[in-house]
């Protein structure tokens, strides 16, 4: 929310410039209200103006993730850099300054540019300095801008870009909400999650095997607390740019359909009931669709390892009531099971392993049998999943060594009660070994928070039914 409100506040700060331009021909003269991810400045409903658009280069040490930092290169000392909204056959006159502490010269390629470069060679600027240039926004269109001094993936990996939007003639139409989405990744020492500063790493772009994948600029910024909000009835329009430097992105918002797609930023609304929609690196699209139903809505790029693993996860909030027609909610949920009820049995893991000697071993052998038999529905940290899978974690099932033996040999129906909580579920026998069953509970039991114990295979064979 905090950011929200100073969100805003640039804009306010940023507030048109309206002179009466004797200097400019007929053309007003205004300057442009920049704005940052996920504000967007409002339509323009003007003719064509003479606009100048202000922006700074600057080096900054930020936030990547909990944890994180990076030194981000960028327009506007943000990732991504502001929003530029002009109109079609506005005259554009840009000024470029590179703050006096950087260490790298700066520039700009603006897409929506007619010239070479994009604008790149004339805005060339050295820190301490601001250059100028003047384009006309032939083409109407959302279009990603990007720094572009060598070496250029380097400028782009460490986060120099942002759309502009040259709004056609006529406008764009009226819809309730818009917001500014920027998918870019990073190319980090560490892997995902590792705290610290972290630096770039050129061998990772090389090989196209970014640590981060985010949207806006660091993990969570456009999710949680920094969710955009909506509300039922109302239609919101995404520009979503993809800053690159490599991916390209399956854009999808999960439990909605785009009811219209811009396809790659162009200014036709070209298709309509579409899921998923590409986003070239460097390159851009809109999308509008109506708010039917409340409940958080997950923005992601549908290469869904690089959302749930790399960061690429951001929110709309959809307040309003609920339509039970359009959507009910669960409406019952009843235990299924085929074949006159008997537990079914899951073929074991396969590969033979050789028998552990020492506790170690046994605890190595059954993180990779945990891994593979358990993890899909206890969770990866052991934590379970509430109503479904109790969990392993700190679980006070397990202080009774050969009740647990019981339920992993055996399968497990009917109520128990773990760390207080109920659960009626059914845990099928998976058909392990003696072996494997005592390597993964000593795994169990030495991992998040149980009291660290050991199991035998000689003790599962006792408790085999
Ligand atoms: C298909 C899902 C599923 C898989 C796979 C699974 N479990 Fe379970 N597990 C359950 C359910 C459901 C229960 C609760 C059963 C009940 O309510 O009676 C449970 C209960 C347990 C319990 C007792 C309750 C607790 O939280 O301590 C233990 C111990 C356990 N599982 C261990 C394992 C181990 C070890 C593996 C892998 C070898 C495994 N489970 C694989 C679903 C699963
Ligand atoms: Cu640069």
């Amino acid at each position: 929310m905090q950011r929200f409100i100073r969100f805003f506040f640039t804009g306010l700060v940023a507030a048109l410039v309206l002179l009466a331009g004797a200097a400019c021909g007929e053309k007003p003269a205004i300057e442009a209200e920049l704005t940052f991810a996920p504000a967007v400045p409002p339509p323009l409903d003007r003719g064509p103006a003479h606009v100048t658009v202000k922006m700074e280069t600057s080096e900054v040490r930020m936030r990547l993730a909990d944890g994180v930092e990076y030194v981000f290169w960028t327009f506007g000392g943000r990732v991504p850099g502001p929003f530029v909204r002009v109109r079609e056959g506005d005259d554009v006159e840009f000024h470029l300054s590179n703050h006096p502490e950087s260490k790298m010269p700066h520039n700009i390629d603006l897409h929506a540019v007619t010239g070479p470069g994009g604008g790149a060679a004339s805005s060339f600027t050295a820190p301490g300095h601001t250059s100028k240039f003047s384009f006309k926004a032939l083409n109407p269109g959302l279009y990603i801008y990007h720094c572009a001094t060598a070496p250029v993936g380097m400028h782009i990996a460490n986060g120099m870009y942002g759309l502009i939007l040259v709004e056609p003639a006529g406008g764009l139409p009226e819809v309730d909400r818009e917001y500014y989405v920027l998918q870019s990744e990073f190319y980090t020492k560490g892997r995902f999650g590792d705290a610290g500063l972290q630096p770039f790493d050129m061998q990772k772009a090389l090989d196209e095997n970014p640590a981060y994948v985010v949207f806006n600029g660091s993990v969570g910024a456009l999710a949680g607390d920094n969710a955009v909000p909506a509300r039922v009835g109302e239609t919101v329009r995404l520009f979503v740019g993809n800053g690159g430097p490599n991916l390209v992105s399956s854009f999808h918002v999960i439990g909605e359909i785009f009811d219209a797609v811009y396809q790659e930023g162009g200014t036709e609304a070209n298709q309509k009931n579409v899921q998923t929609t590409l986003v070239p690196a460097g390159g851009s699209t809109i999308v509008e669709f109506k708010l039917e139903a409340p409940g958080t809505f997950l923005m992601v790029d549908h290469s869904i390892f690089r959302t749930f693993n790399k960061g690429a996860l951001g929110m709309i909030k959809v307040e309003g009531d609920e339509d039970l027609k359009v959507y009910s909610g669960k409406q019952s949920d009843e235990i299924y099971q085929p074949e006159g009820g008997a537990v079914q049995t899951m073929p074991a893991s396969g590969q033979a392993q050789a028998p552990a000697r020492t506790k170690a071993e046994r605890i190595a052998a059954g993180k990779i049998i945990y891994e593979r038999n358990c993890q899909a529905c206890h969770q990866a940290g052991g934590q379970g999943l509430p109503n479904a899978f109790p969990p392993l974690a700190k679980a006070d099932y397990l202080k009774n060594k050969s009740q647990a033996i019981r339920a992993v040999a055996n399968g497990l129906t009917g109520p128990i009660v773990v760390n207080g909580e109920k659960y009626d579920g059914v845990m099928p026998a998976l058909g392990l070994k003696d072996e494997e069953i005592a390597n993964v509970l000593t795994y169990v039991l030495n991992s998040w928070g149980n009291s660290p114990g050991e199991v035998t295979p000689a003790e599962v064979r006792a408790q085999r039914k």
